[in-house]
């Protein structure tokens, strides 16, 4: 039977770098729109992506997590945007907290963000699959500041339909958003190009140690397909000095190897083609400028 009521609204997802915000996405959606990693300030740009079912539409926007210290410009402009994201037409807050680490300054700078948002506001503890250590007493003492708490595993995809069924709960009832027929995939602010050059920098901060990630972007330059169906993709790491730029290469190009490898392996099975990727590392002092 078809529910008579349907609800749609915008959904910022906000938490302290690390949190999980981006698997969550992801994990909510069944499909990759966020690139993921171990290191702080993955995410650079809100991310927004649509999801829809019998109950209704969801635009979920997956935002950066705000670091304590900021080293450069790059992060300086990347810690303004889950404040701006809150500032915008927004119907719930997800705040996403990792119990496994304790509140300290940069969550609490996170947790101001969220606070000033007048509208429902839901805690939510995440890595729930990870039993020690844990600061989950930190984070409850928080509680009565939300609507509601859930505890899920973003990672394990534990309690993700809790989750949509409390977020639908606090939704306004409504039309859909965005026009399904209209939708090639859920992510509304990212084309293809852009989702190719976030895969490879996914791999670059997978693979590259200490601040080398954040001295690095991707371009996407071109996206053919050859006649034998092969996809075929250029593209570059940017990055901000020499010094750098060799570490990406490695001894005998080893470390591009294997990010570009990485890549390509997962832009196979994104793009569901087979892939031949040429990347190349720049030196650009000035990228960090233009994005
Ligand atoms: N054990 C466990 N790890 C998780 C869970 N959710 C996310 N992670 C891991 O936490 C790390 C950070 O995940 P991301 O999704 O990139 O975190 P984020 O909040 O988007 O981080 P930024 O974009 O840097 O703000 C990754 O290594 C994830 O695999 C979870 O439920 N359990
Ligand atoms: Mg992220």
């Amino acid at each position: 039977m078809e529910p008579v009521v349907q609800k749609a609204g915008v959904v910022a997802i906000i938490g302290r770098p690390n949190s999980g915000k981006s698997t969550l996405l992801n994990n909510l959606l069944g499909q990759k729109v966020s690139i993921t990693s171990p290191k702080p300030q993955t995410t650079r740009f809100a991310i927004q992506a649509v999801y829809e079912d019998d109950r209704g539409q969801i635009i979920f926007v997956d935002t950066p997590g705000v670091v304590g210290k900021v080293k450069d410009q790059l992060a300086r402009r990347i810690n303004l945007e889950a404040e701006s994201q809150v500032n915008k037409e927004l119907d719930l807050v997800i705040y996403l907290v990792d119990h496994t680490r304790e509140r300290d300054l940069e969550e609490n700078k996170t947790f101001g963000i969220v606070r000033k948002f007048q509208g429902p506001k839901l805690l939510v503890i995440n890595k729930i699959d990870v039993v020690r250590p844990t600061h989950i007493v930190q984070y409850k003492f928080m509680e009565e500041e939300f609507d509601d708490v859930v505890e899920i595993s973003a990672l394990e995809r534990k309690h993700l339909g809790k989750l949509l069924q409390v977020i639908f709960e606090f939704l306004p009832e409504g039309k859909p958003l965005v026009q399904s027929k209209d939708l090639v995939q859920p992510g509304l602010n990212i084309d293809s190009k852009t989702f190719l050059s976030e895969i490879i920098r996914e791999k670059a901060f997978l693979f590259l140690r200490r601040e080398v990630p954040y001295s690095v972007t991707a371009v996407v330059d071109d996206v053919i397909v050859r006649d034998n169906g092969l996809l075929y993709v250029k593209a570059r790491i940017l990055t901000s000095a020499d010094r750098y730029k060799s570490m990406i290469i490695g001894k005998g190009g080893v470390m591009v190897k294997e990010i570009s490898m990485a890549a390509r392996k997962e832009l196979e099975t994104a793009t569901n083609k087979k892939v031949y990727l040429e990347l190349t590392v720049e030196t650009d002092p000035h990228w960090m400028d233009t994005v």
